[in-house]
């Protein structure tokens, strides 16, 4: 006999979980009742339909099939490139009127905030990949202006590794999984890339800065932003400006280290979504200063390389920065699906007051992202998702397609017409007007002359690098070529090295091994000495803080707790973050005999995970994490990650077992006396300690 239907779940204190008689307290009491996507109610989400308690399950189960029906189709394509990301919102606010430079709508006037719509991104992972791979950073934003949408679709490295976009598919195969296996994933340390690449001479720039540790940034909001093509500004007169877009984070542009990269991939492969979810949930909401490089055409003609060339820097020493404004990122997306994953970026959204040039990368792009989007969003509508709608009114007069939302009264689809005199008109005075660039020359596939140099610029970018900048860059070479099988791939990679810079080329040849190995490559054109420009190194240009910075300490049963809160006031401070560590997440007990939380247990938080660490158990504290490996290989990785450490008498041992020496330079720091704390501080207001690194590696 068929047992009584169970009670529904959504008016009671309990939750039902199928079995009969087995329940779960449930908070919240009165609930509104479940429904199908039809809004008929559901009475048991537990069971599907069936005949009597054994048998088959009826086709006629409308709310098992609608419910498997949405679930089997929840995926739509994850994006070919930048897969990997994570958005926010925010609002852009000019720091005065731009009118002489543009006549944007969103330039004009200090007190109007535009809100914008920011997804950073990796380019060769999958959706899943981690955030820590050695990548380029998408750094795409959507601005809601008052006549319609601009995104400014650009990366964290100002350049790209080609120079015309039919390269690109070749660029992103060689990159990606090779086919025949399907790895690595997300990693360009592989033989098909440094293929492609030892192949292409005109990604020899962009290598530099792939291999630098800007691939590698510390968080979203310590990463710079660049529109990388040139673009054009026009005011209200039509006179036009040539402009460079550049984003400057408030809280300067950091990056990790690779053995850190490498650990943080395994310890908490979500660390900058995390990072960024965090900020914001927090109210340190993220900001970056907007500004422009602004020159001119016949300014343009003086530079020893050509704008349109988007392998090309404007050194800031020669085209200084103007700003025009400042974003802010305040809040978090409600749904990752609706607004991360189905915003739709496009370089072509543009709005009156700027365009494009001719630079031939960004041709192409005009076209991929809105071709993209066609079969990733599955149809012509998508601008009507909520992510993607204008902030403004948008009428026309197209019609239908796949999922129309939009109800379009009335007998007008066509214009002109008359039969509606309220119907929208075109506006000359409002409306997007091309600049009228003259153009004129025979048809032809060619590269410029003007584009040929590939090396000075990389050069250039090199020797403007502080040493532990241009160590990093061979040590990156050197690991991703020692992932090449192909010996002919590297031999042929340092070759091109010796081209940009024999020092660097002999290092990375001596880390392989493979000294006196290089090919000998005639370069097209030979690298020219530049004018170094300092404004290329992240840590010369750096400000000393600990702003936005996530510190740990680590304790055990019997921690001081007025030094745990000393910690803090020092730390909240200088605007950072304290995290506390101990052997288990439940908590610990205080010398002075309280409870208190733990945020992290230890074995899940090594401390690659943070910026600077304070090692602070008690004396009987000390034995037990001498036994075990998680906390001597907190300290260890601590300091071969050239972290600011600060330490309690009682940590003496657990330093010596992780072969840290007491005062072992101006980062290990005893907590004695009253200004422990702060050499500590100061000692990690410089990011790292750099001076430590050819002890440890
Ligand atoms: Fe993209 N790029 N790209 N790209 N790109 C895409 O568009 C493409 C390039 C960039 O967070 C795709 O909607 C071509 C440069 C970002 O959603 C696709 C070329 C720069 C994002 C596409 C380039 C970028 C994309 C994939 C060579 C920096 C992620 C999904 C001509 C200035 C935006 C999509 C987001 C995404 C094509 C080169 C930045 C396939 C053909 C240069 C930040 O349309």
């Amino acid at each position: 006999m068929a047992k009584k239907p169970q009670k529904p779940a959504s008016n009671d204190i309990t939750q039902t979980t199928g079995n009969a008689g087995e329940t779960h307290q449930r908070a919240g009491g009165q609930a509104e009742y479940l429904t199908t996507d039809q809004g008929i109610p559901i009475a048991d989400n537990q069971n599907s339909l069936k005949i009597g308690e054994r048998g088959p399950v009826l086709l006629e189960d409308f709310v098992l099939r609608e419910k498997i029906t949405n679930f089997d189709h929840e995926r739509i394509p994850e994006r070919v490139v930048h897969a990997r990301g994570f958005g926010a919102h925010g609002y852009f606010q000019p720091n005065k009127s731009h009118a002489k430079l543009t006549r944007a709508a969103l330039f004009q006037d200090p007190s109007v905030r535009t809100p914008v719509f920011v997804r950073f991104s990796t380019v060769a992972g999958s959706e899943g990949s981690p955030d820590l791979a050695r990548d380029v950073r998408g750094f795409a934003v959507k601005f809601y202006t008052q006549e319609g949408n601009w995104d400014l679709v650009g990366n964290n490295i100002p350049v790209f590794f080609i120079q015309d976009a039919i390269k690109f598919p070749d660029l992103i195969h060689a990159v990606k999984p090779e086919p025949d296996r399907g790895f690595p994933q997300a990693a360009s340390a592989h033989d098909t890339f440094w293929d492609f690449a030892s192949l292409t001479p005109e990604s020899t720039h962009m290598l530099m800065w792939a291999m630098s540790d800007r691939a590698i940034p510390r968080s979203y909001r310590m990463m710079e932003g660049f529109g990388v093509h040139t673009f054009r500004m026009i005011n209200a007169k039509g006179a036009v400006t040539l402009v460079k877009f550049h984003w400057r984070p408030k809280l300067g542009t950091v990056s990790l280290i690779w053995d850190e990269a490498v650990k943080v991939n395994g310890a908490d492969i979500d660390f900058h979504r995390r990072d960024l979810w965090e900020a914001i949930q927090n109210g340190d909401y993220p900001e970056w200063e907007l500004s422009v490089q602004a020159f001119t055409e016949e300014q343009a003609a003086r530079f020893d390389f050509d704008v349109l060339d988007p392998t090309k820097i404007i050194p800031e020493e020669v085209v200084p920065l103007t700003p025009l404004g400042t974003m802010v990122l305040d809040r978090t997306v409600d749904n990752f699906f609706a607004e991360t994953e189905q915003v739709a970026f496009c370089p072509a959204n543009i709005v009156p007051g700027i365009d494009f040039s001719n630079d031939p990368l960004l041709q192409g792009r005009l076209f991929s992202y809105l071709d993209t989007q066609l079969s990733r969003l599955g149809g012509p509508n998508f601008h009507e998702l909520p992510i993607n709608a204008a902030k403004c009114p948008v009428r026309n007069q197209q019609r239908d397609g796949h999922m129309r939302t939009t109800l379009q009264p009335g007998r007008i689809a066509y214009e002109p017409n008359s039969l509606d005199p309220a119907q929208a008109r075109e506006s000359v005075e409002r409306g997007f007007v091309s600049f009228p660039a003259a153009e004129a020359g025979d048809k032809m596939r060619i590269r410029p002359e003007a584009f040929a140099d590939h090396y000075s610029q990389a050069r250039q970018f090199y020797k403007s690098l502080l040493p532990h900048e241009q160590r990093h860059i061979a040590g990156a070479f050197a690991f991703e070529l020692g992932k090449c099988e192909v010996i002919a791939v590297r031999t042929r990679m340092l070759g091109r090295l010796m081209l940009v810079d024999r020092e660097l080329a002999e290092n990375v040849a001596s880390a392989l091994g493979m000294e006196g190995m290089a090919d000998k490559l005639k370069p097209a054109v030979p690298a020219k000495d530049l004018q170094p420009s300092p404004a290329l190194s992240q840590y010369a240009k750096a400000a000393k803080s600990i702003e936005g910075r996530k510190l740990a300490v680590l304790v055990t049963d019997g921690a001081d707790d007025k030094l745990l809160a000393s910690i803090r006031k020092a730390a909240k401070a200088e605007g950072a973050m304290v995290v506390v560590v101990a052997p288990k997440v439940g908590g610990f007990k205080t010398a002075g005999g309280d409870r208190m939380p733990a945020d992290f247990a230890l074995n899940a938080a090594p401390s690659c995970l943070f910026d600077a660490v304070v090692v602070a158990p008690s004396e009987a504290g000390v034995e037990m994490l001498l036994k075990t490996a998680a906390a001597v290989d907190w300290v260890r990785d601590a300091f071969g990650h050239l972290k600011a450490i600060a330490y309690t008498e009682a940590a003496g041992p657990l330093l010596a077992a992780a072969g840290v020496e007491p005062e072992a330079d101006v980062g290990v720091v005893p907590l004695k006396g009253r200004d422990g704390l702060q050499k500590w501080i100061t000692a990690a207001k410089g990011h790292r300690l750099w001076d430590r690194e050819p002890m440890v590696r």
